[in-house]
């Protein structure tokens, strides 16, 4: 059995980060499913491992690591190659901020529980939530392409993936969920698609887990 464990959730782009990040470096895991539709992240076991109830949380030698940028600074540290940052120093900030406009700026703006917040607190439907996403979404994704026209080849820093690709690649899957175009972007664009032919990317994705529903599976 595999010393690592992963509680994560099929559609959770925090715990796409971290099956690719895995994934990239060859790293063998126990998937432990945990339903965000059914609450799961919030029962009372769940809460001992990540106190603030987000996904993923890894546990690897019995020690427990909750959020997914701090899982997988670890990786690259214990499992050092493939390296998921530039070794210069300007390159490898450019690189985390990158991944701080994801996790920091976008991530949160269509979380779960931050969408649950505004239905139930202000009455919300999808279409409001779709408005709410292409309100703030596309802020990043400027960013991000600004960004990245300056930085990328095949892939977001170069010809070499980092932690940055790791990154972008879930949350342009979220942008799309949230009918946000990201087509608009198309350095983006290229991006993406260079990431999702690589096997580390087709493994992690979404549909392709052991709880990604029928109604998702070989779409
Ligand atoms: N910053 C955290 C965010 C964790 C998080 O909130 N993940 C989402 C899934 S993408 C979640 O578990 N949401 C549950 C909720 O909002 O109740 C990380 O990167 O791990």
């Amino acid at each position: 059995m595999s010393s690592m464990t992963l509680y994560n959730y099929f559609r959770s782009s925090t715990s796409y980060r971290v099956r690719l990040a895995l994934n990239v470096k060859g790293l063998d895991f126990e998937y432990k499913p945990i339903n965000l539709l059914k609450a799961e992240q919030r029962s009372e076991a769940y809460l001992k491992i990540n106190p603030l109830g987000g996904l993923p949380t890894l546990v690897h030698g019995g020690k427990n690591i909750p959020e997914s940028f701090a899982i997988m600074e670890y990786l690259d540290e214990v499992f050092p190659e493939p390296a998921l940052f530039p070794k210069d120093a300007y390159l490898k900030a450019r690189v985390r901020q990158v991944c701080e406009v994801i996790n920091s700026f976008m991530h949160p703006m269509c979380n779960l529980k931050t969408l649950n917040y505004l239905e139930k607190t202000h009455g919300y439907d999808q279409a409001k939530k779709e408005e709410w996403a292409g309100f703030w979404l596309p802020q990043g994704l400027e960013t991000l392409e600004k960004t990245l026209q300056e930085f990328s080849g095949t892939y977001s820093f170069g010809d070499t993936i980092t932690m940055a690709d790791l990154f972008l690649v879930p949350q342009l899957l979220t942008c799309q969920r949230f009918k946000v175009d990201i087509t608009k972007y198309p350095t983006l664009m290229k991006i993406n698609e260079n990431c999702k032919k690589l096997p580390a990317f087709e493994k992690a994705h979404p549909f392709k887990q052991i709880d990604t529903p029928d109604e998702f599976k070989n779409k």
